[in-house]
């Protein structure tokens, strides 16, 4: 990076010094902007990317509640908006002992291009807790829930700020924050967080939501490539609500998972993931892969290695930040992968971008990939402003047009720029150019 593109990072980076995920997300996205900037020049004079790159605001608050023996707990809750240019602050809430102002804002960052892509009304924004919800009972949860809503629906609203899930909180927590939400407000405002149970307003689809787009968005890559899913072997990280829709949707599309995984190891299976088992011990026990592979006789359970190690044709990150290194990108273009599509947020190392792209893997960066998550979310805030009830099918066939439309922004931008197949750089442009014309327009706000 020069000029105006370094500047700003140096300046990002005082900050920010102690925050590296943050550092990293803002390094990949300026590094895409250079060619931007040449053809618009006012967006050095409008200081466009000063201010994308500086939070709207930060809140940060205690979080105190009880566990079952009594003992008063403390945690650390945020809520980050990053940027309102495209509509009210929008994403997740994550819930993982890692989480730190830095985690949250790298988040949000990431969220306002993503939101950006979608070509929806959302803005972006990101918050949690360092809350560890692994070993707590669910009376637990819930009072966890009703202390973190206790401060945060002061700073939420359907028209300001619309949380949803993401690691650690689904629609169990959501459902107990909405349900502390509607008893401080005394008002039944469905639209003020998405991932609701159908049962209060939550959209039927959005749950699978994330993972589908994942594959509908590997789908379109692969379309653009003469190829399909038919046939292909697939390994996807993780095994919470992104992947195990990953595997479901990869399934019906004629594909075979042979793997998955959580922090506890890798379940490995030859004939294929049996995705009903899966669904069983993650969703309804709450268990690991551990128990699955118990289950499964042609299971086996790896302890130790990666899951990139295993060969397979697409790969499809769906756990967690910076899981996917240079290492496993060269192990994974040796056993021939021929497609990365980001089910998480950033999983994949800066190094590991390149090496995929050096090796022309098709390489499907989390903002566009993953996008359908929120995507569905923007309908469910629209399902609950019109009051109406929409069909898993309606939902579904919306997604599907949605993930094709960014698939389609992403490759127009690249190749406009002769950047052709570089999905990560046409996410960059493509968001950046939609937030960065309505900040203009705002003028100095
Ligand atoms: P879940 O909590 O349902 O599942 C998370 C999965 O990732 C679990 O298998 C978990 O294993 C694993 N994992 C999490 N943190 C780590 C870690 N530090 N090391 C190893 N494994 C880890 O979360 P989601 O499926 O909702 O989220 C997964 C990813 O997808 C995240 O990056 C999230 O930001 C992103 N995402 C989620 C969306 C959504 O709609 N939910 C939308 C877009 C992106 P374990 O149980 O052992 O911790
Ligand atoms: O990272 C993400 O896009 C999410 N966790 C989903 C956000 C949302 O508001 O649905």
């Amino acid at each position: 990076m020069k000029g105006y593109l370094a500047r700003v990072y140096a300046q990002v980076k005082k900050r920010n010094r102690a925050e590296p995920l943050f550092l990293q997300a803002v390094h990949e996205v300026l590094s895409s902007l250079e060619p931007v900037l040449i053809e618009h020049p006012e967006i050095e004079d409008s200081a466009i990317l000063e201010r994308l790159t500086e939070p709207e605001r930060q809140i940060i608050f205690r979080v105190a509640w009880q566990d079952d023996r009594k003992r008063i707990r403390v945690n650390r809750g945020f809520r980050l908006g990053f940027s309102s240019a495209l509509g009210p602050y929008k994403g997740g809430l994550r819930f993982h002992p890692t989480v730190d102002l830095g985690t949250v804002k790298f988040l949000a960052f990431e969220q306002v291009f993503k939101n950006s892509l979608t070509g929806l009304s959302i803005g972006g924004g990101k918050g949690g807790s360092d809350f560890d919800p692994k070993g707590r009972s669910d009376n637990e949860v819930m009072r966890f829930c009703q202390a973190f809503m206790s401060e945060l629906f002061r700073y939420v609203g359907f028209q300001t700020d619309v949380p949803a899930g993401d690691i650690g909180v689904g629609a169990r927590e959501i459902g107990y924050l909405f349900g502390q939400y509607k008893k401080l407000t005394n008002r039944f405002e469905p639209g003020v967080l998405t991932g609701k149970e159908p049962g209060l307003g939550g959209l039927l689809g959005r749950k699978e939501a994330t993972g589908f787009g994942t594959v509908y968005f590997a789908e379109e890559m692969l379309r653009a490539h003469s190829d399909g899913l038919e046939g292909k072997t697939c390994v996807v990280s993780g095994s919470g609500n992104v992947a195990l829709y990953c595997i479901r949707k990869l399934q019906d599309l004629g594909a075979k998972v042979v793997a998955c995984s959580d922090s506890g190891g890798i379940a490995y299976e030859s004939g294929g993931i049996g995705f009903d088992v899966l669904k069983a011990v993650k969703e309804v026990e709450r268990g690991r892969v551990s128990d699955y592979v118990d289950r499964r006789p042609q299971a086996e359970l790896k302890s130790e290695g990666r899951i990139w190690d295993i060969p397979c044709d697409l790969a499809f990150p769906c756990a967690t930040q910076n899981e996917l290194d240079g290492n496993d990108a060269e192990t994974l273009v040796k056993n021939g992968c021929k497609l990365v599509a980001e089910g998480a947020n950033m999983p994949s190392t800066p190094d590991a971008v390149t090496i995929f792209q050096k090796a022309g893997v098709l390489y499907g960066p989390a903002k566009a990939a993953n996008a359908g998550g929120v995507a569905v979310s923007a309908l469910e805030m629209r399902q609950n402003a019109s009051q109406e009830q929409w069909t898993f099918r309606d939902v579904d066939d919306q997604l599907r047009q949605i993930m094709e439309s960014i698939h389609n922004s992403c490759a127009g931008v690249a190749n406009r720029f002769n950047r052709h197949n570089d999905y990560a750089f046409g996410a960059n442009v493509a968001g950046f150019l939609r937030v960065a014309q309505a900040v203009q327009a705002y003028g100095v706000v």
